[in-house]
């Protein structure tokens, strides 16, 4: 670490030395907010570049190449998106609203292509969205594409899906309807296929300097004695042989993903301005995927290094100062401390909330609520300015990565909850309700995750099987149930798109040879037209789940209560039941399990709402002062005072 004062000083001088050349590449009518920004946020920018290149010896040519581009790149930024910046930055806080509510879908399964996705915007208003996540729909591999996640070009959409000129007209559609663009940034590691790659297979040093290679096995076993294995099922170790080079990539994840050398300045440079070309795109949340593993240092398991964290500020800086309007979504499925690590305005403003979804589903198997609320009290504060996207299921598996030390402190053993909760979500342990299939079972640490549709693994799969209306009756209700955490708990709900109409595993991918050993493609169905048909009917599963989705969804709207925030805990003295008050002003109570279950007088009166007759929103049911509350299976109360 530098001496502050030493640092400010010499950030002030290569600012003022940067100015001019700056102003060459800037017309006069956009520099003056390019300056301002600058002003502000370069000094940390500088740090950050300074703790990450400084021992390099063209350091200062590459601080140049880097503002230099950042403004090439704030240029071409168009007019309407630098109004949204100017926007943004007089309301910082605008993801923090009750209003904010997510949705994520690809674009082939869920509507063919970016015309298709044009032509459903109607159905995300229907549900109440304002910011939709698109899943990657850059160029990739035909076959080898990690579902999207090998990218081989970030500005060139899949031909099959539209072009990049519709991306930028859906991204403005969008925003006229009052919904924000998400899309990824896959800045790990690129596809094998991305032109970076191939010039670096065919012996172009400076491309082959964009990723880690190596000459022979030395390095990599070296490194990979404390490296973890993301993919062991499908593609064990973290390097792959290259027989045309003789050499050896790093690729922490598929073989076919490259990983990016961010100790070379070049490669943060480049990817900037991948990122930025996204920002100009319209985008307003940039999900940042797998951030963990963007920095390597031997000896570590190359997770969660400082490095990596500084790269992310750094980027964060850069897009203060050409494209506020955008901000971070850190991708983390790691540790609970770990994941903590990324939220920060000056990080990643938005974060997945693992820990939240993970407990959620550990609760409706245990029917106990205690390791949840426990993990909450413990970790759903955030930084400052920052929100949760809190989801019950995503596009990829579940891992169970709650603390094991707050599990102890429960005397639940981690390891051995884990053999648990994987033998019920698989439907290995008798008496499960769910139908979840395996993903990447480790043997050497036993590890293992579950891939699933939210319905599926709620039971409603099982019972449609048995036909048996009282488990189909508690599985929808399973659903209903963890979607009015994520939407009631504060921070944004996303929702995965086909939960909504309860949608169940597809199992066709095991047909198709270049998908069927990825388990995760199970939850990844199309979207289903005869199911949403149903969506108005309340008397259809689909029709009965959207449907009170969607008036969650208003309820969370109309009341400011829900806006971000102001998340309180309670003991419910029972142990089905999860209970937080939000503001002080609605008091929710979740029952987990399939019996009736009462809360007494005492929770109410001990938050100080024991004088005030209450009225649940979502139902309407009065409730005379400091009653006692009963829950039937299943349900859920968001109380105010009536
Ligand atoms: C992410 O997930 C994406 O969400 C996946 O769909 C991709 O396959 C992957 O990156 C590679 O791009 O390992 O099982 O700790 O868990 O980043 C999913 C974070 C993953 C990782 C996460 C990764």
């Amino acid at each position: 670490m530098h001496d502050p004062v030493w640092l400010q000083k010499q950030a002030q001088l290569s600012l003022e030395r940067l100015l001019p050349r700056v102003a060459d590449v800037l017309d006069d009518s956009l520099y003056p907010v390019f300056e301002q920004r600058l002003r502000a946020h370069f000094p940390r920018l500088f740090g950050l570049l300074l703790e990450l290149y400084g021992s390099q010896y063209d350091f200062f040519y590459s601080l140049e190449q880097i503002l230099l581009d950042a403004a090439r790149m704030f240029a071409r930024r168009p007019a309407e998106l630098r109004a949204l910046d100017d926007a943004r930055e007089a309301d910082p806080d605008w993801f923090q609203s009750e209003q904010a509510v997510g949705g994520v879908c690809y674009v082939d399964l869920f509507a063919g292509d970016l015309a298709g996705i044009r032509a459903r915007i109607p159905y995300f208003k229907e549900l109440g969205l304002t910011y939709l996540h698109l899943m990657p729909l850059f160029l990739a591999p035909e076959e080898n594409s990690d579902g999207g996640y090998a990218v081989s070009s970030y500005r060139e959409v899949n031909p099959s899906l539209g072009t990049t000129e519709e991306l930028r007209a859906l991204a403005a559609e969008l925003r006229e309807n009052g919904i924000s663009l998400v899309l990824d940034f896959v800045f790990n590691h690129t596809s094998a296929e991305h032109e970076w790659a191939r010039k670096a297979q065919t012996g172009d040093e400076r491309h082959q300097a964009f990723y880690y290679l190596f000459d022979d096995r030395s390095m990599p076993d070296r490194y990979e004695a404390t490296l973890r294995e993301i993919f062991p099922e499908q593609d064990p170790g973290s390097f792959t042989y290259l027989p045309e080079l003789g050499k050896w990539v790093w690729t922490t994840f598929r073989h076919f993903q490259w990983d990016l050398n961010y100790s070379n300045p070049d490669v943060f440079n480049a990817m900037m301005q991948e990122m930025l070309f996204l920002a100009n795109q319209g985008v307003e949340v940039l999900r940042l995927d797998a951030v963990a593993f963007v920095w390597k240092q031997m000896g570590t398991s190359c997770e969660n290094l400082p490095q990596a964290h500084m790269i992310i500020q750094a980027y964060n800086a850069i897009t203060r100062i050409v494209a506020p309007a955008m901000v971070f979504k850190s991708e983390a499925i790691v540790h609970p401390d770990f994941v903590a690590q990324y939220i920060g305005w000056e990080e990643c403003q938005l974060s997945y909330n693992p820990t939240l979804m993970n407990l959620l589903w550990e609760a409706l198997a245990t029917r106990e609520v205690q390791l949840l609320r426990h993990s909450m009290i413990k970790r759903f504060g955030i930084a400052e300015r920052c929100a949760w996207v809190n989801y019950v299921r995503c596009h990829d598996d579940i891992g169970w990565s709650f603390a094991d030390e707050d599990a102890i402190e429960l005397w639940i053993h981690g390891f051995d909850h884990r053999q648990f909760l994987n033998a019920f979500f698989t439907g290995r342990f008798e008496g499960s309700f769910a139908t979840g299939v395996p993903f990447n079972y480790n043997p050497r640490t036993q590890d293992m995750r579950i891939s699933g549709m939210g319905a599926s693994l709620a039971g409603l799969e099982q019972a449609l099987e048995r036909d048996d209306p009282l488990l189909i009756e508690h599985a929808v209700r399973r659903i209903l149930l963890i979607h009015s955490v994520i939407i009631s708990i504060g921070g944004i709900p996303l929702i995965y798109l086909g939960d909504e109409l309860a949608t169940l595993n597809d199992y066709s991918y095991r047909e198709n040879p270049a998908i069927a050993d990825d388990s995760r493609w199970v939850h990844r169905p199309r979207f289903d037209e005869a199911r949403a048909a149903q969506r108005h009917d309340p008397a259809t599963i689909p029709g009965r789940v959207f449907g009170t989705l969607q008036r969650l969804i208003t309820i969370r709207k109309t009341h400011p209560a829900f806006a971000n925030g102001g998340t309180t805990f309670a003991d419910t003295y029972n142990p089905h039941v999860f209970a937080y008050h939000r503001h002080n002003s609605v008091f929710v109570l979740a029952n987990f399990s399939e019996y009736e279950q009462t809360v007494p007088p005492v929770v109410l009166v001990n938050a100080g709402w024991g004088t005030a007759d209450l009225v649940d929103l979502v139902s309407g049911t009065p409730y005379a002062p400091a009653q006692e509350i009963t829950l039937a299976p299943y349900a859920f109360v968001w109380l105010t005072k009536g």
